[in-house]
């Protein structure tokens, strides 16, 4: 190894991730997209792969700084951050780690509609604080099993959230593009539709500009007063500021959300609602997943570099 040949990007990858991607090629090393132009000149015409990881717009311009650059590993399913058209336009390929974090996700999903509806924040508060012991049960909360579910994207992950719910003895139903074949699964055109028609509403999209404000106001107000939104794909998928409305004047009952816009940094009205659950985007953050995830990354990046065919490409 004599030239640098990676550039990693991206302030949220673990010392193991970096250790690992470091150990693998000669790396220089940014914090996210908005750092690239300050990679010296010299360096910058060495890279020929990026491993990135975050959220932040990766575009042309930062694309245009290495002449020499040929793919963009992202780590994560959704490359919503990464400009594909651009990369496509200079011949630059793209990759992402599809299917290896789907049970992580789906998991979550579940959880979320598990934490909501039973209460289980409210309930660690009411054992901790000593309530239960002063003042008895905890208040009632709702029923998971035997309700109606809305999935609201039916790819991989969606997917593995209804093969789990339907495991809860669920009436699985679905929006995406086209009907599947899914036999005892009913399909919805709109999410309007679909909304109407359940209790639990996973919004399991890509995202994207195709699926940015996806969930509307009139949306929530088909799942209503009982009905319950859950969020593990992106916070540019609902329209959010319909959706904070929507949980304080009581349109609908609550949700369970592992994305927002904006994030880290999340609108301050969240935290002031009862009948949320909140993550900070974890859906894939179990120790094993991220393993798997950075493997993957890096046998894209070593396809790559040798000429092979990529392990999971999006252009
Ligand atoms: C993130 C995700 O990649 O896979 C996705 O699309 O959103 C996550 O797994 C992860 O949080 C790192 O940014």
């Amino acid at each position: 190894m004599t030239d640098t040949t990676l550039l990693i990007a991206g302030a949220s990858f673990s010392p193991p991730e970096r250790e690992r991607l470091e150990g693998a090629y000669l790396s220089a090393y940014v914090n996210g997209p908005s750092e690239m132009a300050g990679v010296d000149e010299a360096t910058r015409q060495t890279i020929r792969a990026v491993a990135y990881k975050g959220h932040h717009p990766f575009g042309g311009a930062e694309m245009d700084l290495f002449p020499n650059l040929g793919v963009i590993a992202n780590y994560g399913v959704g490359y919503d951050a990464i400009d594909v058209m651009a990369a496509g336009e200079r011949s630059i390929r793209v990759t992402n780690t599809p299917d290896v974090l789907s049970d992580d996700v789906a998991d979550l999903a579940v959880g979320l509609i598990l934490a909501q509806s039973r209460s289980m924040v409210f309930g660690d508060h009411w054992v901790r604080s000593g309530q239960w012991a002063e003042k008895g049960e905890m208040p009632l909360n709702r029923q998971v099993s035997r309700k109606r579910a809305g999935i609201v994207g039916l790819g991989r992950i969606g997917r593995e959230i209804a093969d789990r719910l339907a495991a809860f003895k669920m009436e699985i139903h679905y929006h995406s593009r086209s009907e599947k074949d899914t036999p005892g699964w009913q399909w919805h055109a709109d999410p309007v539709s679909l909304a109407g028609a359940v209790d639990f509403l996973v919004v399991a999209l890509v995202g994207g500009p195709d699926t940015l404000n996806y969930i509307t106001a009139e949306a929530l107000r088909a799942l209503g007063p009982d009905g319950v939104i859950v969020n593990i794909s992106r916070g540019t998928t609902i329209d959010e500021t319909a959706l904070l409305d929507a949980l304080e004047d009581g349109t609908i009952a609550g949700a369970g959300l592992d994305v927002f816009l904006n994030e880290p940094k999340i609108n301050e009205r969240f935290s002031k609602l009862d009948n949320v659950v909140l993550q900070p985007h974890q859906g894939s953050g179990s120790v094993e997943t991220r393993h798997e995830m950075v493997l993957l990354q890096l046998a894209n990046i070593t396809a790559f570099m040798d000429g092979e065919a990529l392990k999971t490409p999006v252009n």
